[in-house]
């Protein structure tokens, strides 16, 4: 049984997940809740060496993007049985950087596996654990990749993609929030930090109320 509730963080390159992420742990601990921080590709040990797999593997050879795939849904199957699921048991709740919602929008828009594909694979491995709610922070794909280029750091395997890429992932995200209006959430992300910060305060408050 789930006691806790289950939230989800997504959005496209540079998009502001990380710091969007600390605003909504303090928030929700300010109004009693106990929160685990997890993410994927990762969230356990093992899940963890499969995400370094996925971002940093050492070969050259070409990934299938559906290996890309698959290899996430093991991490996530790991993830839902070792993590999310007693996390939940407990009463305590989850926030997780990104979730199943990510392949549709990397894997399905990105990389072009049809949707029956990952929809198969949504029913078997993942079946009704999903997020109470999901924030979407929508950023224009140019100005997302502006933002993480000053970061600064090294670019993983996949952030190493083209702009079109980002592109079609961000309008498969958008095509999902309009497919679950009631569980996801477009943030305006490509506003001011102020004013993400207000707009994730109200898409929270007002779930806090009608949980
Ligand atoms: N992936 C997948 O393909 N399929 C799946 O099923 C799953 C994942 C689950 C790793 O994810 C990769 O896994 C990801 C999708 C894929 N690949 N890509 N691309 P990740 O979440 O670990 O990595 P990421 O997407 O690259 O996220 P990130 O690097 O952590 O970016 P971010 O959290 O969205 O951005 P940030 O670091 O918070 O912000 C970027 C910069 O903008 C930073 O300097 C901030 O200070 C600045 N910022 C933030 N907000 C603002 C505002 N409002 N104004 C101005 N500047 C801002």
């Amino acid at each position: 049984m789930r006691k806790g509730k289950f939230i989800t963080v997504e959005g496209t390159e540079g998009a502001g997940k990380s710091t969007a992420l600390k605003f909504i742990q303090d928030f929700l601990e300010q109004n009693g809740k106990q929160i685990v921080l997890t993410r994927e590709p990762g969230g356990t040990p093992f899940a963890e060496e499969v995400r370094n797999l996925l971002l940093h593997a050492k070969t050259t050879e070409k990934i299938e993007p559906e290996t890309e795939l698959l290899l996430m849904f093991a991490g996530r199957v790991q993830h839902i049985a070792q993590c999310i699921l007693p996390t939940l048991q407990t009463g305590k709740w989850i926030v997780s950087d990104r979730y199943i919602d990510a392949s549709y929008a990397y894997q399905g828009g990105g990389r072009g596996i049809s949707h029956h594909y990952i929809h198969k694979l949504d029913r078997l491995a993942v079946g009704h654990i999903y997020p109470d709610l999901t924030l979407l922070l929508d950023i224009p794909a140019d100005l997302g990749m502006q933002r993480a280029e000053k970061r600064g750091v090294q670019k993983d395997r996949i952030e190493q993609e083209r702009m079109d890429f980002f592109v079609r992932v961000r309008q498969a995200y958008l095509d999902r929030a309009k497919q679950d209006p009631n569980r996801i959430k477009i943030i305006d992300a490509s506003k001011s930090l102020a004013d993400v910060e207000t707009q994730i305060h109200q898409v929270l408050t007002e779930f806090l109320v009608n949980k």
